[in-house]
């Protein structure tokens, strides 16, 4: 049984961004594959030892299964993708495709869209980063003109990442070509992505309830 693990409870609102946690990668992910999981929480608000033993910069998700311990979301789903053709099919040139552009969504997109986000994002009118993102918006434009899907022309674990970053982007506010658009959409529509999206919803409302009793 793997489990994966998320905060105890974070804040909702404007403040909090919920339905945008990275556990939500991994839920996705698991609900695809149709692989066995639970979910566990560790304490948001008071991080200890047991917590940065397990994710030494004390942030979520992170996933056990059975004695192995992994952290970094990206590193998790490739991790689950050796479980499921579902999430990366076997052939090489495919698996070798998955891998790129799981790497580039991450090293490539949100290696820019992160510290764009913290510098203000959309809000910020002269944010230094705009331009970047923008081109790199862009090349994945381009990419997408004529494909379905990121990679290996099936729906992999290289969608889940790329789709989510992208949304993620989204939700700061920088205005999705409509090609981007279409894909995140397409992506998003799956039931895997709409259980994971609110089954993590659904888990922090119930901390805060728990918190107001
Ligand atoms: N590169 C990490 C980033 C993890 C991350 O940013 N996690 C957020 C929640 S989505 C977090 O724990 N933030 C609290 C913090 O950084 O202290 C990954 O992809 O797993």
């Amino acid at each position: 049984m793997l489990t994966i693990w998320t905060y105890d409870w974070i804040p909702g609102g404007d403040k909090g961004p919920r339905g945008f946690v990275r556990d939500l990668r991994l839920r996705w992910a698991c609900e695809e594959a149709k692989l066995d999981y639970v979910v566990k929480s560790t304490s948001f608000e008071d991080r200890g030892p047991d917590h940065f033993k397990r994710q030494p910069f004390g942030q979520i998700p992170f996933l056990e299964d059975g004695g192995i311990t992994i952290f970094e979301s990206g590193a998790c789903l490739l991790y689950l993708a050796n479980k499921s053709e579902v999430l990366m099919p076997r052939d090489k040139a495919d698996a070798a495709e998955t891998l790129q552009w799981t790497v580039a969504a991450l090293n490539s997109f949100e290696m820019i869209s992160v510290p764009w986000f913290f510098l203000g994002g959309s809000k910020k009118p002269d944010n230094p980063l705009s331009d970047w993102l923008e081109k790199r918006l862009g090349h994945i434009e381009g990419v997408l003109q004529d494909r379905e899907w990121i990679a290996a022309a099936q729906f992999t674990v290289a969608d889940i990442i790329m789709a989510d970053v992208l949304r993620q982007t989204r939700a700061a506010g920088m205005p999705l070509r409509p090609i981007i658009q279409d894909y995140v959409h397409r992506i998003c529509a799956r039931p895997a992505f709409e259980k994971a999206y609110a089954d993590q919803v659904a888990h922090f409302t119930a901390a805060d309830k728990a918190r107001s009793s």
